[in-house]
C-alpha cells in the first residue's frame, strides 16, 4: 500500500521502533530550533547532558521572545545564548531579525526534513514539507546531541483541499474552519496532512500559517506537501538545491478525511478566550475594536505585510483604534522598506513594532481595562494579551485591516470590494542578508560563556518515592493551558532562573499556589495537581513541568493531558496519571491528604495506582500509561538523573 507524506518522513527517519500507529519510535533529528524563553533552560541542560557539540545538519538559536530588556535579565540570558551557540556549533539569530520560525522558513526548513523546535509553533515548517514537531528544551538538547526523538507513531488525518479561497477570505480562515471541525484538544495522537488540488492555489507563507496554527489542535504537526509553489519560494530564497519533491502516494491510507472547499469560506475569528471558540465574523459584527495588532509566527510574512500594507494604502485608521503592525523577520521588513508598503502602513497611522513576538506574548502593548483587542496571532488564551479584563479575537490580516479602519469587527468581504482585493505574488527574489545570523566559532576552545547572575542551574529532583505522601495542592478545571501554569508576559525574564519563576506557578489561579507547595514541600509533604480534561493544552513551555518539579509535586491527576506537556512532566520526573473513572475528579478536593502507596512497582509493572484519601478512605484508581523509556525516566527521577545515572 502507499504511503502518506507522514509516514514517507517519519519512516526515513525511525532509528527505534516500528512504524505501526500507536506505537513509541525514535526519529533522527535533521534540524532544531530554540528561542530565548525555551533555549536559555535547553542549553544549560544541553550543557549539563554533557554534549560537546550539536550533531545536527542545522541547529539555530533564535532571540525574539524576550526583546523587552526590561533590566539586565534578558540581555544576560542572549549573551549567554550567543555564547553557547558559538561554542558548540550552533547558529545564532539576534534580537531584531525576527521571529523564530518565520526566519526559520525563509532561510533553513527544507522539505523532507524533521526539525525540533522548543516553541509548539514548530509545525510552522510543515508549509515547507517538513515534519516540523514542538517539543521542551530538554527534548531539543538531546535531539542537538545526536539522541533520537521519541513520539507515538502517529494516526494520519488528511485535510482535502478543494477550489480556492474568495477575495478578502484567507489561510487564517482555514485553519480556523479545520479548528472548528477537529477542535483543540482529543487530536494529541495525530499528524495532518494537507492535500488535494487546492494546495496549489495557496503560496508557501499562507500554508505555513495554515501549519503554525495546527499546533491549536493538539495535534503533533502539520505538513503540505512540496510542490512547484515550495520550489519558486525556495529559489527566492536562493535555496533551491533544498528542494525535495514530497507528495503522498495515490493509494495512501487514511485514518480519517476531512474534505474543505476553500471556495465556500467565510471569514472567522476564534473568540475569547479560546483558539476553539470559533464564529463567523459575520455573527461578530458591530463589536467595537479598540486595539488591532498585526504580526505574530503565524501572519507577519512578506504576503501578510504587504496584504496589510495594500489594503490599508490612502486611508486612515480609525480615531477610536490603536493600530500595531510587527513584520516577521528582517527579511519582510527591509523589503517592505524598500518598495514603498512600510510608507503605506506607518501613513495610515499604525504604529510600528519590533520584528519579535512582542504583544503575542503579552510582554508588550498589553490593551486597556476591558478592551476589545483584534489580533493575527494564534494564541487568546485568558490573561495572555497582559490585560486580564480584555477580549481578545484572532483573525486574518485581511480581517484585521478591516477592524482598524471601520473600528469595529466586521466582515472583510463586505467591508472591502472584491474587485479590490491585492493579489500578492512571491517575489523572484527575496533581499538575502543573513549577517544578523552569527556563525559558531571555528575555535570553540576560545569561547567562554557568558553566565550573568540571571542564568541559575537547572533544578535537580530525586528519584521517585515509592510511596506518595501527597496533598493535593490546587484542583484546577478543563482546558488548563502552560499559560495558567507558567504565566509568560511580565514574568517571562525569570526563565533561566527556577527558584526566582517558581514564585509564579498557577499566579492567576491561585497566588498562594507556590508557597503553599513549598510548606509541603519543607514539611515532607509531596504536592499533587488535580486537573480537568485537556491539562496542558498550548506552549511547549517545560517551566510548566520543572517550576512544579522545583516546588515539590511529584503528580498530576487529571482527566486528560495534552502531548508536549505530557512528555515535560515525564522529563522531569513528575507522574503525570488521569482518573480510571473521569466522575472521580468530582470527588477530590483541595487540601485531601492522599496516600498511594508501591509506587515504583506499579510504574514498572505498568499497573494502575491507588490513591487513598486519608479522612475517609476513599480509594480512586488512578492510570499511568508509559513507555518502557518513559517509566525509566519517571523512576530515576526525570532525564538528567537516568542519563545520569547511566540507567
Ligand atoms: C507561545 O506562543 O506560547 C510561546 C511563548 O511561543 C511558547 C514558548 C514559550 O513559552 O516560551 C510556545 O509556543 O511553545
Ligand atoms: Fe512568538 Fe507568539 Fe509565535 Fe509564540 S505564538 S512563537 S509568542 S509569535
Amino acid at each position: 500500500m502507499g504511503k502518506s507524506i507522514v509516514q514517507k518522513i517519519l519512516d526515513a527517519h525511525i532509528v527505534i521502533g516500528a512504524p505501526e500507529t500507536g506505537s513509541a519510535v525514535g526519529i533522527r533529528i535533521d534540524q532544531t530550533l530554540t528561542q530565548d524563553a525555551t533555549g536559555t533552560m535547553a542549553y544549560l541542560q544541553f550543557e549539563a547532558l554533557g554534549f560537546d557539540r550539536v550533531k545536527t545538519e542545522v541547529s539555530v538559536s533564535y532571540v525574539d521572545h524576550n526583546t523587552i530588556q526590561e533590566g539586565f535579565e534578558n540581555a544576560d540570558d542572549h549573551k549567554y545564548l550567543e555564547t553557547v551557540a558559538a561554542k558548540y556549533g550552533i547558529l545564532f539569530s539576534k534580537p531584531g531579525n525576527g521571529i523564530c520560525h518565520q526566519i526559520h522558513l525563509e532561510r533553513f526548513g527544507k522539505p523532507g526534513k524533521t526539525l525540533l523546535g522548543s516553541d509548539s509553533h514548530t509545525p510552522t515548517g510543515g508549509g515547507l514539507g517538513m515534519i516540523a514537531i514542538g517539543a521542551g528544551g530538554l527534548d531539543v538538547a538531546v535531539a542537538m546531541g545526536g539522541g533520537p526523538f521519541y513520539l507515538t507513531y502517529p494516526q494520519v488525518v488528511k485535510v482535502e483541499l478543494t477550489g480556492a479561497l474568495r477575495p478578502w477570505v484567507a489561510a487564517k480562515d482555514v485553519i480556523l474552519a479545520l479548528i472548528e471541525i477537529l477542535g483543540t484538544k482529543g487530536n494529541a495522537g495525530s499528524m495532518v496532512e494537507y492535500g488535494g488540488a487546492g494546495v496549489d492555489t495557496l503560496s508557501v507563507p499562507e500554508r505555513a500559517t495554515i501549519t503554525n496554527m495546527g499546533a491549536e489542535l493538539g495535534v503533533i504537526t502539520s505538513v503540505f506537501p512540496s510542490d512547484e509553489k515550495t520550489r519558486q519560494f525556495l529559489k527566492a530564497q536562493g535555496r533551491e538545491e533544498g528542494y525535495a519533491e514530497i507528495k503522498a502516494d495515490a493509494d495512501a491510507s487514511y485514518d480519517r478525511v476531512i474534505t474543505i472547499d476553500l471556495s465556500t469560506l467565510e471569514p472567522r475569528a476564534a473568540c475569547p478566550h479560546s483558539p476553539g471558540n470559533v464564529k463567523n465574523l459575520s455573527e461578530l459584527k458591530g463589536t467595537k475594536a479598540d486595539q488591532v495588532l498585526i504580526g505574530s509566527c503565524t501572519n507577519a510574512s512578506y504576503r501578510d505585510i504587504m496584504l496589510t500594507a495594500a489594503a490599508l494604502k490612502g486611508k486612515k485608521v480609525s480615531p477610536r483604534v490603536s493600530l500595531g503592525v510587527a513584520c516577521g523577520s528582517r527579511q519582510v521588513f527591509e523589503m517592505v522598506g524598500r518598495n514603498g508598503a512600510l510608507a503605506d502602513i506607518i501613513s495610515s497611522g499604525a504604529r510600528i513594532l519590533e520584528l519579535a513576538c512582542g504583544f503575542c506574548i503579552g510582554n508588550s502593548v498589553a490593551p486597556r481595562t476591558d478592551a476589545v483587542s483584534v489580533r493575527t496571532s494564534n494564541r487568546n488564551f485568558y490573561g495572555r494579551s497582559g490585560t486580564a479584563s480584555a477580549d481578545v479575537y484572532l483573525v486574518s490580516p485581511e480581517a484585521a485591516v478591516a477592524a482598524a479602519l471601520s473600528g469595529e469587527i466586521c466582515d472583510p468581504c463586505e467591508y472591502f470590494k472584491s474587485a479590490d482585493y491585492p493579489q500578492i505574488d512571491t517575489p523572484e527574489k527575496f533581499i538575502i542578508d543573513d549577517s544578523m545570523i552569527l556563525s559558531p566559532s571555528s575555535d570553540p576552545s576560545q569561547i567562554e560563556i557568558f553566565r550573568g547572575p540571571n542564568i541559575g542551574d537547572p533544578p535537580s529532583n530525586e528519584s521517585c518515592p515509592d510511596v506518595i505522601d501527597g496533598c493535593v495542592s490546587i484542583k484546577v478545571g478543563d482546558k488548563i493551558t502552560t499559560d495558567h501554569i507558567m504565566p509568560a508576559g511580565s514574568r517571562l525574564k525569570y526563565r533561566s532562573n527556577i527558584q526566582k519563576y517558581a514564585e509564579f506557578v498557577f499566579e492567576r489561579e491561585d497566588p498562594e499556589f507556590s508557597k503553599r507547595a513549598l510548606d509541603n514541600k519543607g514539611k515532607g509533604v509531596h504536592n499533587i495537581i488535580v486537573g480537568g480534561d485537556s491539562y496542558g493544552q498550548g506552549s511547549s513551555r517545560e517551566h510548566a513541568a520543572i517550576c512544579p518539579m522545583y516546588l515539590g509535586v511529584k503528580m498530576v491527576v487529571c482527566i486528560s493531558m495534552e502531548r508536549i506537556h505530557r512528555a515535560n512532566l515525564v522529563n522531569f520526573g513528575i507522574i503525570p496519571a488521569t482518573f480510571e473513572n473521569s466522575a472521580d475528579y468530582a470527588l477530590i478536593n483541595r487540601d485531601d491528604v492522599l496516600t498511594i502507596s508501591n509506587v515504583r512497582q506499579s510504574i514498572q509493572n505498568g499497573k494502575s495506582l491507588i490513591a487513598v484519601r486519608k479522612s475517609d478512605g476513599l480509594s480512586i484508581k488512578l492510570n499511568v500509561e508509559l513507555t518502557e523509556r518513559e517509566k525509566g525516566m519517571i523512576l530515576a527521577g526525570g532525564l538528567i538523573n537516568q542519563c545520569r545515572d547511566g540507567e
